[in-house]
């Protein structure tokens, strides 16, 4: 077997990173707005305020995706676009755009998934408390309830949260993104467990106003561990690893997907939270593990893990010269193998990679072309490893690229290029680079181009 017959190729991107057109039509701002204005917290200065100017070219970006062949695109929708105050009053324009862009998409046969949060907070919710305050879930369930209404005639794949981790830990603990504070644990953590009483309301709100049967998933970053050997017990402590809580950070699987899919927060995160696991009322638990119907994942890289002579988990350190992107985030193909190996066995649900690529050093050459042999084979290793995946049993239904074009990176600007599409930013321009023209034909031949 191959990639299944129904296996969905695509590419994604988000709203803050692409749309620009931030003051336009009546949107509200967004914690990213806010923060890309404070001296020195992006790079060179840069913000989403133009980004790819999407909100004006979605045409001809969706003109692209057919040349690239895409069956499907991963898109999110900004909130205070379509709510400027987060809740109340809906800004009828900024909802018309995601409805133009639907429509164009499904004229183009491009399936839309749409996530409903990928970091772009409205401010003025922020200043009521943000994640902090636990009405946090009530109001994303209130914008949930007007995007599902307006676009669910067309909408049937749908995704909550974007990276928890993330938003969570950079946003609220590090301060690196927006909304940019520092905060003690405990008031991480509650945050946190906000964000996953608003993932539990966005399910049941999207199945009660769904106008047709529709799959809903989630887009965690998925913290991979992969065994230096084949040998049962490397696989067996990368096992392990991958579902511990092992620090008193963000940076786990089991903290943001055990309550989501197994109903309890793991015990090992609570015993070493201690004092900072945060209220947990009752029926919190019940509220947040709501069914899904696949498992999203984000997965860039992962860890190599060896079992130790007492047979604990102990890091593989990467050998002298170890490829890196141009983030200089490791490159481990077979992250894509044992990651969603491994979610499968302890979530048994079809696993879709929502995420996944390279920055990479790209630019224009003299022949006009954009040539980037590593973003071709960092794909392609990554692929054959997730297809080997599929051969031995586990149930994989998609895979989504990072990125559909090159985009605002957060707090790096637009100096990391993630793109399929290169964009030249003071023109707009636009250039498929190698390896969208490459990607074509892994999608034209279900993926036997990859051999
Ligand atoms: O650009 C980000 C994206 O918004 C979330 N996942 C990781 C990507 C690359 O850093």
């Amino acid at each position: 077997m191959s990639f299944p017959k129904e296996f969905v190729w695509g590419a994604a991107a988000a709203s803050y990173q692409i749309e620009g057109a931030a003051r336009e039509d009546g949107k509200g701002l967004s914690v990213w707005d806010m923060l890309c204005r404070k001296p020195g917290a992006i790079w060179s200065g840069h913000s989403g305020d133009v980004a790819c100017d999407h909100y004006h070219r979605y045409p001809e970006d969706i003109g692209l995706m057919q040349q690239i062949g895409l069956y499907a695109y991963r898109l999110s929708l900004s909130w205070p676009r379509i709510m400027p105050d987060g809740v109340g009053t809906v800004n009828d324009a900024g909802l018309a755009f995601y409805d133009r862009l639907i429509d164009a998409l499904l004229a183009a046969n491009i399936t839309p998934y749409v996530t409903l949060f990928h970091w772009d907070y409205p401010y003025e919710l922020y200043c009521r408390g943000g994640w902090l305050n636990r009405d946090s879930s009530d109001w994303f369930a209130e914008y949930t309830a007007v995007v599902v209404d307006k676009l669910s005639d067309r909408v049937r794949h749908w995704m909550t949260l974007n990276e928890p981790q993330c938003f969570i830990g950079l946003g609220h603990s590090t301060g690196e993104h927006a909304p940019g504070v520092k905060l003690p644990f405990a008031e991480v953590l509650r945050a946190g467990h906000n964000s996953l009483l608003a993932h539990g309301k966005a399910v049941q709100t999207i199945r009660a106003h769904s106008k047709q049967p529709c799959e809903i998933g989630y887009a965690p970053v998925g913290v991979v561990k992969m065994p230096a050997s084949d040998a049962p017990e490397d696989i067996e402590v990368a096992r392990q690893a991958m579902f511990s809580v092992t620090n008193k950070g963000p940076w786990n699987n089991t903290w943001w997907m055990d309550p989501v899919i197994l109903g309890q927060y793991p015990e090992d995160g609570l015993k070493l939270f201690g004092a900072d696991v945060p209220e947990v009322r009752p029926g919190d638990l019940e509220t947040i593990c709501q069914p899904l119907d696949f498992f999203g994942t984000n997965i860039y890289q992962g860890e190599r893990v060896k079992a130790n002579a007492a047979g604990q988990a102990e890091s593989v350190p990467l050998r002298t010269g170890h490829e890196l992107t141009a983030f200089r985030w490791p490159v481990t193909p077979d992250a894509l193998y044992w990651g969603p190996r491994f979610f499968w066995e302890r979530y048994k649900l079809p696993i879709v990679i929502t995420e996944n690529g390279l920055s990479n050093i790209d630019w224009v050459s003299l022949d006009g072309q954009v040539h980037d042999p590593q973003r071709i084979d960092y794909t392609a290793r990554h692929l054959l490893e997730l297809e080997r995946a599929g051969q031995d049993g586990v149930d994989i239904r998609g895979y989504f690229h990072w990125s559909l074009m090159d985009n605002f990176e957060w707090a790096e600007g637009y100096k990391e290029r993630f793109g399929l599409i290169y964009v030249e930013y003071p023109t707009q321009q636009r250039i498929l680079k190698d390896s969208a023209h490459w990607y074509a034909e892994v999608i034209k031949s279900n993926g036997a181009a990859l051999k």
